[in-house]
């Protein structure tokens, strides 16, 4: 092989981690060389991505929220105002004490998240019930001084695509009907990233700092740990009472506002790309590829003729609202199938003067890999229709391998054996303290209680041995 043909290859997928650092370089998502630790650059080509998938939470939600964009910087006297939410962060904020060479009178806080630059301001804003329900959200950086592993797109000092809502209730059950809300809208989103996720309730020791509950959703990674890839939280009128956030009722009475909060970061993108791609690079959904077809003109003679239909079909396809991009660098048709493949994109059409006289092209699948030979004639709406096939393969290919790897489980061995693999289904009698024993002899941790399964069993606390109605998942988690 040339050498300026030699090309990085990816690790195999069972070495998931080795497989994931060097996905991100090589398929160009995030250079890790940036000299802080847990910052990372967006490439271009990641950020194409994260644009596409942030689009469509953006059109999710602005379908009944309004964006916003709140400061960065919170005053020491506002973020210390909330007791339960001081002491979850307190270990985790950045601090700015100088402004140049001067010592700030105040200090100020790096958001970590913004309940406490948000809520000064809706205790402004709400008047009266005729302003609620009041959901705004912002997509923003936020700094954690996190201790754990650092490790890009899952685990960042700074979150670089934090995506927060805070919405604003008369009463406490329509701020539940709100945190209901925001779960099925992730679980929507996801679908569209062709993900399977898990909704549970955070049993009360693992809750957002300042919450009543916390509902989360987790996905499930290849090496069998899972990532909590969304929380929405019911704050019910804890924040309101500190921030007094008031509104006057229809009888004229002044009452303390419902809240709640939910969140998704570029965790979103992590479970995407470790969810479908493969030993090859990347397989993204249609919707979320940069470039959606690539054309490769296969060309060793009638290279015009050749070239002449490729831009015909590009012309058509974009036409469609098709993102296409012509491979016509000199490059062996074997490196540009390597470097597309990489790049995750859904269908290859192949172009030569063979199909030409056939009126026909190659149509190969990233996904799957099948090829197939299609009449250019119809190739518009051959192409829009394998969108949705893949779309719909992918989501139903994650769902039979998240399936297949939930384990209901019995004893605490079962559950020790079984999350090496995934996720286990375990009984808890609801005592944190067993809970907390479980996670321990386990050496996993409790999710949470599912919220999407109706239970009719009775079982057996594997720690008490107490009889119980309630199952939860249990696994080792990123
Ligand atoms: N204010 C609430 C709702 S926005 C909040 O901060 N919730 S959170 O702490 O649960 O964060 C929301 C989501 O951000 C989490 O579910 C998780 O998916 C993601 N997240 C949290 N910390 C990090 C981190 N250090 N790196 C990447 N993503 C993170
Ligand atoms: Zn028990």
């Amino acid at each position: 092989m040339a050498e300026q043909e030699k090309e990085a290859t990816l690790p195999s997928k069972e070495n998931f981690s080795e497989w994931y650092n060097d996905m991100l370089q090589i398929a160009e998502i995030m250079d890790v060389r940036y000299p802080v630790k847990g910052s990372y650059v967006w490439y271009p080509f990641g950020f194409s991505i994260r644009r596409n998938v942030y689009d469509i939470i953006r059109g999710l939600l602005d379908k009944d929220h309004q964006e916003t964009m709140f400061p960065l910087l919170i005053p020491e006297h506002e973020f210390m105002k909330e007791a339960e939410h001081i002491k979850g962060f307190e270990e985790e904020v950045y601090w700015v004490l100088n402004g140049g060479t001067t010592p700030l009178d105040v200090k100020l806080a790096l958001r970590p998240t913004s309940e406490t630059a948000i809520y000064p301001m809706y205790r402004l804003w709400v008047r009266s019930h005729a302003d609620l329900p009041l959901k705004l959200y912002q997509i923003v950086n936020t700094f954690r001084y996190e201790t754990k592993h650092t490790r890009p797109l899952i685990r960042l000092r700074e979150i670089t695509s934090f995506k927060e809502a805070h919405t604003v209730h008369a009463t406490w059950d329509e701020a539940a009907s709100q945190v209901d809300e925001a779960i099925r809208l992730y679980i929507e989103f996801y679908k569209r990233l062709a993900i399977p996720v898990l909704p549970s309730k955070r049993p009360s020791w693992d809750k957002f700092p300042g919450a009543d509950y916390t509902i989360a959703v987790d996905s499930l990674m290849p090496d069998g740990k899972t990532l909590q890839v969304g929380t929405a939280h019911h704050l019910g009128d804890n924040f309101a009472k500190t921030f007094d956030i008031k509104y006057e009722d229809v009888d004229g009475e002044q009452v303390y506002a419902h809240q709640t909060c939910y969140g998704v970061s570029e965790r979103c993108i992590a479970t995407l790309l470790s969810t479908h791609g493969d030993d090859k690079g990347l397989v993204l959904p249609p919707e979320i590829a940069p470039t959606q077809v690539v054309i490769i003109p296969i060309i060793f003679k009638e290279p015009e003729a050749v070239l002449n239909a490729c831009n015909d079909v590009k012309a058509e396809l974009e036409a469609a609202g098709v993102r296409v991009t012509i491979d016509d660098s000199d490059k062996r048709p074997g490196s540009k199938y390597y470097k597309w493949e990489m790049k995750g994109v859904p269908l290859r059409i192949e172009i030569g003067p063979r199909d030409l006289k056939n009126e026909a092209a190659m149509l190969a699948r990233r996904d799957t890999g099948e090829k197939e030979q299609v009449p250019l004639a119809s190739i518009k709406d051959e192409v829009i229709s394998r969108f949705e096939i893949i779309q719909a393969a992918l989501l139903e290919k994650a769902t039979a391998e998240l399936n297949e790897r939930i384990f209901d489980c019995s004893t605490v061995d079962d559950v020790k054996e079984k999350v090496q693999d995934g996720i286990a289904l375990v009984p808890w009698c609801g005592e944190e303290k067993c809970g907390l024993d479980l996670d321990e002899q386990a050496g996993a941790g409790i999710l949470g209680i599912p919220t999407d399964m109706d239970e009719d069993g009775t079982y057996k606390c594997p720690i008490c041995s107490k009889e119980t109605r309630t199952r939860v998942y249990v696994a080792r988690t990123y």
